[in-house]
């Protein structure tokens, strides 16, 4: 099993081109109340990746914001090449990004959360592996978030290591790169855990898809407010969770799905 380095390489990998002959990418953003960092996330990721990136395409999925954000998508989606999907109704992070992943078109997909935390530059560190991989995860190093979320997550991770004997330490990061074919099949299977995406690595994982974890750079939260996590909801969503996390185990055993022979991480 290869382990993911500890550390953010300080090398970073040439700032492309992309290898036109792995296809095209479709950059994914779920947004939801992002008025105050979403125009400066949209420029740089764009101007990062519009001329190093072949055939790419920019889909913006925001639902159920009560700030501005849809005001300045708008305004945005005059100057920017992005195609917008905009909802009244929040979603949710995970059926936000499966209806997003519905919308791209291009073989590669790359899901980014829209709040800055991650460098778009680090997107090379996960560009080359393309041609050894099905899913690359941006593995958070080290992890900028307030203590208990830190240590929750951790928690979690190596709950659902036990659990599904994976070997994979931030399955919920916000910096992914996913072949299309993988999305597209996997996507309508999702039922059990409905506040992160691990399940979508698990089960990619127990169908054998090959999934390597890199780690890059990890920024705190500048401006705007947790929105996934409200501390008065998180007893709550770590129960709901953990029964989720059960419920799929018990549909692999009831299917018969076991760990594929050999795994890469
Ligand atoms: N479309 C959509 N996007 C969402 C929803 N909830 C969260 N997001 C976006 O998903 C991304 C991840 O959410 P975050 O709140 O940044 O999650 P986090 O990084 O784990 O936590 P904080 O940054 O501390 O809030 C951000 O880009 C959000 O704007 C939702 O219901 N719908
Ligand atoms: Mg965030």
């Amino acid at each position: 099993m290869i382990r993911p380095a500890k550390r953010v390489s300080s090398t970073l990998p040439p700032r492309g081109p992309a290898d036109p002959a792995l296809g095209g990418i479709s950059l994914v953003f779920p947004v939801h109340n992002e008025s105050f960092i979403i125009e400066q996330t949209l420029r740089n990721y764009i101007a990062e990746l519009t001329d190093r990136v072949p055939d790419l395409e920019v889909v913006v999925a925001e639902d159920g914001s009560t700030d501005d954000t849809k005001i300045v998508l708008e305004r945005l989606e005059h100057e920017l090449p992005i195609r917008l999907f905009m909802s009244d109704e929040r979603k949710g992070y995970q059926r936000a990004v499966i209806d997003a992943i519905a919308h791209a078109t291009k073989p590669w997909i790359f899901v980014v959360d829209s709040d800055y935390q991650f460098a778009a530059i680090d997107f090379w560190r996960l560009e080359p592996l393309r041609k050894d991989a099905d899913i690359i995860l941006g593995v958070k190093t080290p992890r900028r978030d307030p203590f208990h979320r830190v240590f929750l997550s951790w928690g979690y991770n190596v709950l659902m290591k036990a659990v599904f004997r994976v070997p994979y330490i931030d399955m919920d990061t916000g910096f992914r790169l996913i072949r299309k074919s993988v999305a597209d099949e996997i996507s309508p299977e999702i039922r059990h855990m409905s506040f992160f995406t691990a399940e979508f690595v698990i089960r990619a994982h127990y169908a054998g898809y090959r999934i390597i974890q890199v780690p890059v750079r990890h920024y705190a939260r500048k401006i705007g407010s947790t929105t996934i996590f409200f501390m008065s909801q998180l007893v709550v969503i770590c129960f709901k969770q953990f029964a989720g996390m059960l419920r799929l185990r018990g549909e692999f055993r009831s299917r018969g799905i076991h760990q594929p022979p050999s795994k890469h991480s």
